[in-house]
């Protein structure tokens, strides 16, 4: 199992700006504005990097620890918001939707307590396929988990049958809600008020902060109500522990993350990414061979490129990334495979690692 031996991700570890260099960015199509998305982020007023929320050993008498997790449609920014909190990239993100296909576990300390992050898939009203009722039942049976739950949306003035759903489901969980109106960057405040009128009829959540998760907005003011619905408790982590995700995992999370970007149609949503080998050459050298499955022979087409260009471009960036979070060089080769209909294939979900993993709770 040599190679397969599991690395923890810790501070000490992880260089701090891994988040501020690549991952706040978005996506490949507007690259410039991404760049400059990423630079106003970390200039701006607030920005909520691990600095500003670390832990200074001074531990408050009444130090508070539990599970927040958070819950919402695809694509309202739940994993941007919890790589804010945490101040370090480790959910991948996209504008597509159902990028996140996994319960991610993250852990920020501060002085005031520890909160255990658990990002979940966004929730579909139809599952469409095996993989769609997989992701599905994650984000449900992680709520069982929630000591709060954020339930993120966007600042729209209307709701759909989606979130009432969810409204329902977060009702019948019995758990403390907090209602987070993400993206308040993108509308005029008056916007964010009409929205938090819509969504706090639908259930009437024990508090309300409006944020930008990807600007670092007001995540201060939603730490300090998050603190407030956890019990009081003990340290779950070390205080150093960022995620205990293996680095393997988080390398193939980046490549899925990269080709989701590259890739448009159908083509993303039919991938997964499976590590082949990761093995350490040495302190400095990481060798790492993964396939980038697909569903269609066309699609593996597309995603090799004409003379394996876009294959080329994935494998870049996801280098620099991977370069970025373990701290070490990186040679990356990439190859990409044909399974048909995998996401309706029970038996190549749990080969793919879509399987229902037992995490459960520390307590
Ligand atoms: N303008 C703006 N964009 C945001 C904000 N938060 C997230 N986004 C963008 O919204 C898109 C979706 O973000 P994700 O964090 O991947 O969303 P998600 O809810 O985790 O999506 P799924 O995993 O697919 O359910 C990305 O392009 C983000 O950059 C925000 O506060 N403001
Ligand atoms: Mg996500």
């Amino acid at each position: 199992m040599g190679e397969r031996e599991e690395q923890f991700l810790t501070n000490a570890g992880a260089s701090e700006t891994a988040a501020e260099a690549q991952g706040l960015a978005s996506e490949n199509k507007d690259e410039a504005e991404s760049v400059a998305e990423a630079k106003l982020t970390n200039e701006s007023e607030g920005f909520a990097g691990g600095k500003t929320f670390a832990a200074t050993g001074e531990r408050k008498d009444d130090f508070r620890s539990g599970y927040a997790v958070i819950i919402g449609r695809p694509n309202v920014g739940k994993s941007t918001l919890m790589n804010h909190l945490i101040g370090q990239k480790i959910a991948i993100t996209s504008r597509k939707p159902q990028t996140t296909r996994g319960r991610i576990e993250t852990v920020l300390t501060t002085d005031a307590g520890q909160v255990i992050f658990l990002d979940t898939p966004g929730m579909l009203r139809k599952a469409g396929n095996k993989l769609g009722e997989y992701l599905m039942d994650v984000s449900k049976t992680t709520l069982a988990d929630a000591d709060v739950v954020l339930w993120l949306v966007e600042p729209k003035p209307y709701a759909g049958e989606g979130d009432k759903e969810i409204a329902e489901l977060l009702k019948k969980s019995g758990r403390p809600v907090i209602l987070v109106v993400n993206k308040a960057d993108t509308v005029e405040k008056k916007s964010v008020g009409e929205a938090i009128e819509v969504f706090e009829k639908l259930l009437a959540p024990s508090e309300t902060v409006a944020v930008s998760a990807l600007r670092g907005q007001n995540l201060d003011e939603l730490l300090a109500a998050i603190f407030r619905h956890l019990p009081k408790g003990p340290l779950y982590y070390d205080e150093e522990t960022v995620t205990n995700e293996p680095l393997r995992d988080l390398a193939a999370e980046i490549i899925r993350e990269k080709a989701l970007r590259a890739l448009n149609e159908e083509v993303p949503h039919g991938i997964a990414v499976l590590i082949d080998t990761y093995k350490e050459r040495d302190e400095r050298l990481t060798d790492i061979e993964a396939s980038i499955v697909c569903e269609k022979a066309s699609h593996k087409g597309i995603i090799i490129g004409k003379s394996g260009t876009m294959l080329k471009k994935i494998g870049q960036a996801a280098r620099i990334d991977i370069e970025e979070l373990t701290g070490k060089k990186v040679f990356l080769k990439l190859f990409v495979k044909v399974r048909k209909n995998w996401r309706d294939n029970e038996g190549e979900l749990r080969s793919f690692g879509y399987d229902k993993r037992k995490h459960g709770r520390k307590d």
